[in-house]
C-alpha cells in the first residue's frame, strides 16, 4: 500500500505491475532525455543571436527532428503494446471473483463455489483499531491464493464503479448490464488496498477494496470455514 511520501507507484504484487513500473521508468527516462535536449536548445536560441546571411535553410536537420521524434514513439509504442495484450491475456484462471459495485459498499461471489458470497463494507471511523486504515479497510476481505491465476468479473449494480488494486495493475470498470474481465496473479502473501475509482456519488470515497493473499492451502480452510 502507499505509505508516507510515496511519491511513486506502489511496489508491485503481481508480474504484470512489476512490468508497468518498468514501463513507466522507462517512459520517464526517454522523457528526461527530450526535456534535456529541448531546454538546452530553447536556452541557446535565448542566449545567442542566431543570425547569417549565407544559411537560407537546413534540408539536413529538419529531416533529423521530423525522423527522431518517430523512432523515438516507437520505442514508447512497443513496449507499451506488449503490456496492453499481456494484460488482456487470460490464463487458464483457477479461480473466478465476480466483484459487484453497489452504492456504495462491493460485494463478492465466488462462483466456483456453492453459496460464497458476502459484502464489504468499509470499517467507519468509529470502530476504528490500531491495526486498521482508515478509509481502506473493510469488514470482510476477499481472501485469494497467492500465485494462481485469478480471474475478476466485475460489474455493477445500480452506478457506475471502479475496482481497483493499484499494486496489482488492476483497474476495471464496473458497469451496470455488462460484465467486464480482467486477470492477475499475486505474487506474495498480504494485504492489498484499493479504492473505487469511478465518481460514483455520495460515498465514492468510502467503499474501499481490500484482498488478503494467503498461501492455497490457507485458502482452501478458509472457503472449507466459509460454506459451513
Ligand atoms: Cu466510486
Amino acid at each position: 500500500m502507499t505509505t508516507w511520501l510515496n511519491m511513486s507507484l506502489q511496489d508491485g504484487a503481481s508480474p504484470i505491475m512489476e512490468q508497468l513500473v518498468f514501463f513507466h521508468d522507462h517512459v520517464l527516462m526517454i522523457m528526461l532525455m527530450i526535456t534535456t535536449t529541448v531546454s538546452y536548445m530553447m536556452i541557446t536560441l535565448i542566449r545567442n543571436k542566431q543570425t547569417s546571411r549565407f544559411m537560407l535553410e537546413g534540408q539536413m536537420i529538419e529531416t533529423t527532428w521530423t525522423i527522431a521524434p518517430a523512432i523515438i514513439l516507437v520505442f514508447i509504442a512497443m513496449p507499451s503494446l506488449r503490456l496492453l495484450y499481456l494484460m488482456d491475456e487470460v490464463h487458464n484462471p483457477s479461480l473466478t471473483l465476480k466483484a459487484v459495485g453497489h452504492q456504495w459498499y462491493w460485494s463478492y461471489e465466488y462462483s466456483d463455489f456453492t453459496k460464497l458470497e458476502f459484502d464489504s463494507y468499509m470499517i467507519p471511523q468509529e470502530e476504528q483499531q490500531e491495526s486498521t486504515f482508515r478509509l481502506l479497510d473493510t469488514d470482510n476481505r476477499i481472501v485469494l491464493p497467492m500465485n494462481s491465476p485469478i480471474r475478476m468479473i466485475v460489474t455493477a449494480a445500480d452506478v457506475l464503479h471502479s475496482w481497483t488494486i493499484p499494486s496489482l495493475g488492476v483497474k476495471t470498470d464496473a458497469t451496470p448490464g455488462r460484465l467486464n474481465q480482467t486477470s492477475f496473479s499475486i505474487s506474495r502473501p498480504g494485504i492489498l488496498y484499493g479504492q473505487c475509482s469511478e465518481i460514483c456519488g455520495a460515498n465514492h470515497s468510502f467503499m474501499p477494496i481490500t484482498i488478503e493473499s494467503v498461501p492455497a492451502k490457507h485458502f482452501i480452510n478458509w472457503v472449507s470455514k466459509m460454506s459451513e
